[in-house]
């Protein structure tokens, strides 16, 4: 199928309400991620509506980063959620119970455990955008990439020594919501071993109240395996070795390891063109390691058979074989230009984007020709608009530019009714989910600049 270029005045009503949403969704100091459901600042959101904003404000990108950061754990941990006000999301801060632990930043309010490593690839991209422009922009934001330089590392190398104690190559994660893709048939197999147990707090969810259709989000059983898993953290004092040990749900991620080798790279080219972290320890070959671990990790992970990534779970040792996007990790990391154009053309091919049935061939969670396929439910097949940005720009960093000026057009034909929502009906291409979602206004701002 192809797409055609939306037309002008498609294109200056949609950058015009995305806009709108990151101003509206603006809370001064920090973007919330959507109006109602997600009243707070989540980590990997932050780093996609940092490089949406960036397009039209770099100071103000920037100061998104900056709070991110105020979040940062001793340990190099940024957290998935910092809670900078109150609200009746849940679990917050009261479940989360971070006071006890000891790397837990001063100042803010944040949960306990992280999501994927977006930052740096959004950081390097607004440096490029600000570089363009020249003048105070370059300089904000070359002086921003000096002052941070060590935060970022320390939080990559947090996810490659912490996650990652026996160096296998693929960072651990200790929840599903450390994926960001919280209820992905990935993690079927893992969360069939996750058992809550009868001492674990009573709880009552609030997402439900936000939404239209309660059936597009996790079901009260995944809610309770979620809660469990928050109370082993808790339990463990937020020590990830202990939790290692005691915890159910320990399962090397590939999307999360691309995107650490990816991030990496990005953040040893960085040091390299300001001259920071040099030398033989420095900084910048410190993360060129930690980009050839994980990528020999993420490559040792692909099937031949299917041609795609898999994660690992650590608790059985078993691959985990689901056809999930996260199955295109090594585009996102390179080293293997064989199977970068496998993988080009398996996701643009019938059982991904060339899907027969898809309103528009824009990236499925899952693919629709998968038995573990479900339209309408969360992160188990319908379209992520900010998945999709993903695989365009790694196929752009690939040399493969008409395969992402590909996702680029689906994906922006998919945004021309300006509901920016968190997700899409894959085959009628129905809004799903919350609507004013901050990065699907960001993305669609990065994929109009
Ligand atoms: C979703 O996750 C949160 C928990 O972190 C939730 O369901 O309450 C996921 O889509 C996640 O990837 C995303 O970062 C977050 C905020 O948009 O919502």
């Amino acid at each position: 199928m192809t797409v055609s270029q939306p037309s002008a005045v498609e294109i200056g009503l949609m950058s015009g309400r995305a806009g709108y949403v990151l101003r509206a969704n603006d809370r001064g100091a920090f973007t919330v991620a959507s109006p109602t459901l997600y009243p707070h600042m989540w980590s990997w959101d932050a780093g996609f509506v940092a490089l949406g904003i960036a397009t039209v404000s770099v100071p103000r990108a920037l100061a998104e980063l900056r709070s991110l950061l105020s979040g940062q754990w001793a340990t190099g941990m940024i957290p998935h959620i910092l809670f900078h006000q109150p609200s009746d999301y849940f679990p917050g801060p009261d479940r989360w119970r971070t006071q006890v632990a000891a790397a837990r930043p001063a100042g803010v309010l944040t949960s306990g455990i992280c999501q994927p490593p977006i930052h740096v690839i959004a950081l390097s991209r607004i440096l490029h955008d600000a570089r363009r422009r020249g003048g105070a922009d370059q300089e904000l934001a070359e002086d921003f990439v000096r002052e941070t330089f060590d935060q970022w590392l320390a939080w990559h190398s947090y996810l490659a020594t912490a996650r990652d104690p026996y160096s296998y190559g693929l960072v651990e994660i200790h929840h599903g919501w450390e994926s960001g893709m919280d209820d992905s048939p990935r993690w079927d197999a893992p969360y069939a071993n996750v058992h809550p147990q009868p001492d674990m707090p009573p709880f009552v969810r609030a997402d439900l109240a936000h939404v239209t259709d309660p059936s597009q989000r996790p079901t009260d059983a995944e809610y309770a395996r979620y809660l469990w898993l928050l109370e082993q953290k808790v339990r463990s004092r937020y020590d990830d070795a202990v939790y290692r040990s005691t915890g159910d749900f320990v399962v090397g991620d590939v999307l999360v390891s691309a995107l650490l080798a990816a991030a990496s790279d990005l953040l040893a080219d960085m040091g390299e063109e300001l001259g920071i972290g040099q030398g033989a320890a420095g900084g910048v070959e410190q993360s060129r390691a930690i980009a050839r671990r994980f990528r020999t990790g993420v490559l040792r992970s692909v099937d031949p058979a299917t041609g795609l990534a898999r994660d690992l779970d650590l608790r059985t040792g078993g691959w985990l074989d689901v056809e999930s996007a996260a199955g295109f990790a090594p585009l996102l990391c390179g080293g293997d230009d064989a199977l970068t154009r496998r993988q080009r053309d398996l996701l643009l091919g019938p059982r991904w984007c060339g899907h027969s049935r898809l309103r528009w061939p824009v990236v499925p969670s899952v693919s629709p020709a998968s038995p573990a396929f479900r339209g309408e439910k969360y992160w188990r097949g319908p379209q992520w608009p900010v998945l999709n940005w993903l695989m365009a720009w790694a196929l752009n960093r690939s040399g493969e530019q008409e395969a992402a000026n590909q996702l680029r057009l689906a994906g922006l034909s998919q945004l021309v009714d300006c509901d920016f929502a968190e997700y899409y009906q894959p085959m009628t291409g129905e809004t799903l989910g919350s609507r004013d979602q901050s990065w699907t206004a960001a993305i669609a701002l990065d994929f109009l600049a």
